[in-house]
C-alpha cells in the first residue's frame, strides 16, 4: 500500500472539539507507553497488544457515536476502553490483574469489558467479536431499541469464516451492525498480501451487498467524518455498513513479538504519518493549537496515567477462596462422581 499525502483540507471543527480528539489520542498514548514499561518490570503480565500509531481509529470512530450504542473490539482494545468512559484507573487495575479492575481482575489486556459504557469486551478470539456484534444488534431490532452496534476487528478476522457468516446474517437481516476494519496490514507476522487472494477489503464487504467506505486511518478528520457517514446509514435502518481505517502499528504484534517480518524503513515511513503529530501540526498551522496548550494536555495525560499506576498498585489480590467462583463447569459433586 502507498502512503497517502496529507490532507489538504483544513480541521472541520471547533478548536474545543478537536483538542478532545487530540487529548483521547494522548491519553491512550501515554497509557499504553507506561503499559509497555510496566510489562518490562512484571507488573502486568500474560499478552499484551498496543495500539500505539492506530490511535486515530478508535478516537475517531468513537467520537462518531453515540453513548447509547454497543461497541464490541478486540484484544487490541485499551484504547477503545478509554475513549468510552471506562476509567484509565479501572483500566490499569485490570491490567494488573487486580479485583478493581473493570473485569474485577479476571480479564486482563485482552478482555476489558464494561457494561456501564455498553463495551462488551476485549475478545482474544480472532473474528469472536463479529457473532456476538450481531447478536447484539439483532436484540436490538427485535426489541425495537434504535442503537448502533459497532464491532472493531483486524483484518485478519476477515480470513474467519466468522467474518462471512456475520456479514451475510447481518445483511440479510438488516441489522444495525457498523463494521469497523483496523487494517493495520499485518496479522500477527503476516502481511494482508501472504494470506488474502482479495486484498481488497471493501471488495469481501461489498459481495455480501454491504456498502463501504475506505478512511485514512491515520488521519483522524477522515476517520471521524466517514464513521459518522457510516453510522448515519446504520442508524436509518438501512441496514449495516463496513468501514476500512487504513492503519499502521508501530509496536510489534505483542510484547512476545521480535518484529522481524517487517522492514524497519517501512515502521519509520509510516512513523512520519504518526496521527498525533500531524493533527497537532494541522491543528497548529490552522491556529487552533498553541505548543503550549499542546504540552498542557501532555501533562494532564501523564499525570492520568500516573493516578491509574497508584491506584492498580493500591488494588487487592483476589482472595484464594473466589478462585472457583462464576466458574460453571466445576462443583465438588461432579468431581467426586467422576
Ligand atoms: C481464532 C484465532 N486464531 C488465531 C489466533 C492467534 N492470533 C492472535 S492475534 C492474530 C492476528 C490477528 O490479526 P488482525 O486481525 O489483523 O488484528 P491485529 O492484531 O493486526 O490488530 C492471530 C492469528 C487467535 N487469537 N484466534
Ligand atoms: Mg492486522
Amino acid at each position: 500500500m502507498s502512503i497517502a499525502p496529507p490532507p489538504a483540507k483544513s480541521v472541520p471543527y471547533a478548536k474545543k472539539f478537536a483538542l478532545a480528539l487530540l487529548h483521547d489520542m494522548l491519553r491512550i498514548r501515554r497509557m499504553e507507553e507506561k503499559c509497555a514499561e510496566l510489562y518490562g518490570e512484571g507488573k502486568i503480565r500474560g499478552f499484551l497488544h498496543l495500539y500505539i500509531g492506530e490511535e486515530a481509529v478508535a478516537v475517531g470512530a468513537l467520537h462518531a457515536l453515540k453513548p447509547e450504542d454497543n461497541i464490541v473490539a478486540t484484544y487490541r482494545e485499551h484504547g477503545h476502553a478509554l475513549v468510552r468512559g471506562v476509567p484509565m484507573e479501572a483500566i490499569m487495575a485490570e491490567m494488573y490483574g487486580k479485583r478493581e479492575g473493570c473485569s474485577r481482575g479476571r480479564g486482563g489486556s485482552m478482555h476489558l469489558f464494561d457494561a456501564r459504557t455498553r463495551l462488551f469486551g476485549g475478545n482474544a478470539i480472532v473474528g469472536g467479536g463479529l457473532p456476538l456484534a450481531v447478536g447484539l444488534a439483532l436484540a436490538d431490532k427485535m426489541q425495537g431499541v434504535q442503537r448502533v452496534t459497532a464491532c472493531f476487528f483486524g483484518e485478519g478476522a476477515m480470513a474467519e469464516g466468522a467474518f462471512h457468516e456475520s456479514m451475510n446474517l447481518a445483511a440479510l437481516w438488516r441489522l444495525p451492525v457498523l463494521f469497523c476494519c483496523e487494517n493495520n496490514l499485518y496479522a500477527m507476522g503476516t502481511a494482508l498480501a501472504r494470506s488474502e487472494s482479495q486484498t481488497d477489503l471493501c471488495a469481501k464487504a461489498a459481495s455480501y451487498a454491504v456498502p463501504t467506505l475506505k478512511a485514512d486511518g491515520q488521519d483522524i478528520v477522515s476517520v471521524h467524518e466517514l464513521t459518522l457517514q457510516a453510522q448515519r446509514h446504520v442508524r436509518d435502518g438501512k441496514g449495516p455498513f463496513f468501514v476500512e481505517y487504513q492503519t499502521y502499528r508501530y509496536r510489534a504484534h505483542s510484547m512476545f513479538d521480535p518484529d522481524l517480518y517487517r522492514d524497519k524503513r517501512e515502521v519509520e515511513e509510516w512513523k512520519t504519518r504518526g496521527p498525533l503529530h500531524t493533527f497537532s501540526a494541522r491543528l497548529k498551522t490552522e491556529g487552533k493549537l498553541t505548543e503550549e496548550e499542546f504540552l498542557a494536555r501532555d501533562r494532564e495525560a501523564l499525570a492520568e496515567v500516573d493516578r491509574a499506576v497508584a491506584f492498580a498498585e493500591a488494588g487487592t489480590w483476589e482472595p484464594i477462596e473466589d478462585l472457583t467462583r462464576d466458574l460453571y463447569t466445576y462443583t465438588e459433586k461432579k468431581m467426586e462422581a467422576a
